[in-house]
């Protein structure tokens, strides 16, 4: 029967285990995923520091409410507190930027208050929204969401502020930290590379965003467990996929099957389907020699033109905090950036400056007292490369210059490095200047489209998902939706025979 066809997934990260999960359920038991590493996950990543569990990967359920299958599946699993399943949680709606409770630090050591500060979110919010509207209206006045921020903040900030002389270069220093905290959250360079025509396509669910208290990866634990347990082919790189392949031998009704994958060690397995769900960076990295022959012209430019950029985390560890109790964001903020302009001249002196500040982890009772650092960028790519002391050296200096306090001295540090990891090449996705919906559909269309053998290389993956690319649920739904791709290819179209039975 058709259910028989032999089906590859390669990655084993939250696209590639729903495609598994989805394809077992409609009868197909000839599948299998290739994963390059030892472990089931890619970027949901649960770590250790000293007794605490961290993330060092995928963060929060974006918009946890019923909606969202991330969400529903983490309920189902019994994965969440009470509190974030509750209906109340579900139906706040902050349009995905949730309003910590902020401290305040500076480059000249002082503390500022909300009424210095809170003027300049407000205001910075406020274009982040417009940003996105252009999606839906069109005619964007310029190319990014970078340029056209920096030219409101000019042209608006001088009146809205007029008021209050005193505050205006520190608040002007606190747009460029919030710039900086917008890379993070886009996982780009600067916010300059962010299509603002494109801002828009990403969409959010309601909910307050959540945690996993247990971790993300048990989510990844429990999906894994409703699998056959040799489902995964592990420590397994797919190098190339050969597909309209005629070489290979016959399968047991003496068809051909028509790709072949190559794998890094030589092994080879023939399939009549293949699931690709690398992320991106892998993709572009890879681009000349992971198809075979290589990708269409119009799948290739999609590919370049996508944006992958890094997002890195730096925990630290106190003995006593800091911040305030009810701190749940501290943000950096350089006196002396008074203009607005991401230029780092020299990296090796001043990478640090691209750190934006740190979240808190909460409960304390359960973590307690860890920050989580965010930075983004080229610097944090070149934070990578530093060793683990060089980062605790470097943050401690920071640390004591803004809080005026020599003494502090984190315990303990743990960060990320998703540029250097071989198979992500990066955090996540973004519609950089220049794409549009095309991009991303293009991204995901399977090869070939038609004639006798379509649908041989089919591709999932964050990046492939038109509204919630660079997210979990985005992924998830990109490798269910792959998966019923080929379950309704092979289902006959009610009243009429089909051929491909
Ligand atoms: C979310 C969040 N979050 C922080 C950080 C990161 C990400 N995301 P996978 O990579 O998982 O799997 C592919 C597998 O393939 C992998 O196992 C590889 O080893 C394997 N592979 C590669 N090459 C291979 C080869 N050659 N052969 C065989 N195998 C191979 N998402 O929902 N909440 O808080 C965060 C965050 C630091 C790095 C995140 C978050 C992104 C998710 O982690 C990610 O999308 C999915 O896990 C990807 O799953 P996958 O299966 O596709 O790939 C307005 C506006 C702006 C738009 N942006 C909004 C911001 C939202 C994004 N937020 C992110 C924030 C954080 C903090």
């Amino acid at each position: 029967s058709a259910r028989d066809s032999q089906i590859f997934i390669i990655g084993c990260g939250i696209s590639g285990i729903g495609a598994a999960q989805k394809l077992l359920k409609h009868g197909f038991h000839n599948v299998h995923i290739i994963e390059a590493t030892a472990r089931s996950g890619g970027r949901i990543r649960t770590g250790r520091l000293g007794d605490n569990i961290v993330e060092i990967g995928a963060n929060w359920i974006h918009g946890p409410s019923k909606e969202n299958p991330v969400f529903r599946l983490a309920c189902d699993y019994q994965l969440l507190d009470k509190e974030s399943m509750s209906e109340e949680n579900q139906a706040i709606d902050i349009g995905g930027h949730p309003l910590f409770v902020p401290n305040w630090f500076t480059s000249s050591g002082r503390k500022l208050g909300p009424e210095t500060m809170g003027p300049a979110v407000e205001f910075f919010m406020n274009l982040l929204e417009r940003s996105q509207q252009f999606h839906d209206s069109g005619g964007e006045p310029l190319p990014s969401v970078g340029e056209f921020i920096k030219a409101e903040v000019e042209r608006l900030a001088p009146e809205e502020w007029k008021e209050d002389q005193a505050n205006i270069a520190i608040r002007m220093a606190m747009i460029n930290t919030l710039l900086k905290l917008e890379c993070c959250v886009s996982g780009t360079h600067t916010m300059d590379d962010v299509g603002l025509g494109a801002f828009g396509m990403y969409k959010t669910l309601p909910g307050l965003d959540c945690t996993f208290p247990g971790g993300y990866e048990g989510l990844i634990d429990h999906m894994m467990k409703e699998l056959p347990s040799d489902i995964v082919l592990y420590n397994k790189p797919v190098k190339c996929i050969h597909w309209n392949y005629t070489k290979n031998g016959p399968d047991s009704k003496g068809m051909l099957f028509p790709i072949m994958i190559e794998c890094v060690n030589g092994e080879t397995f023939a399939a009549d389907h293949v699931i690709v769900t690398v992320p991106l960076g892998y993709l572009k990295k890879h681009q000349n020699t992971f198809l075979s022959p290589t990708f269409p012209l119009h799948k290739l430019h999609s590919i370049q033109r996508m944006g992958f950029g890094t997002n890195n985390k730096i925990f630290l560890e106190f003995e006593q905090p800091f911040w305030d109790e009810d701190c749940e964001l501290i943000y950096l903020v350089w006196e002396d950036e008074t203009h607005l302009a991401d230029v780092v001249s020299d990296m090796k002196m001043s990478w640090i400056r691209k750190l934006i500040g740190f979240t808190v982890l909460k409960p304390t009772e359960r973590y307690g007292h860890v920050l989580c650092g965010w930075i983004a960028g080229r610097e944090s790519e070149y934070m990578e490369t530093l060793s683990e002391l060089e980062v605790l050296h470097s943050v401690t200096q920071l640390l004591r210059l803004f809080t005026g306090n020599p003494t502090i001295t984190p315990r303990k540090l743990l960060r990320s490095q998703w540029f250097h990891d071989p198979y992500s090449c990066g955090s996540y996705s973004y519609a950089a200047k220049g794409c549009s919906a095309y991009d991303i559909d293009n991204l995901a269309e399977p090869l070939p489209l038609k004639g006798s053998k379509p649908l041989q290389v089919l591709f999932a993956g964050e990046a492939t998902h038109g509204s919630f690319f660079s997210t979990v649920h985005g992924a998830l739904l990109s490798g269910w939706r792959e998966a019923e791709r080929l379950v309704s290819h092979y289902t006959p179209a009610s009243g009429s025979f089909s051929s491909k039975l």
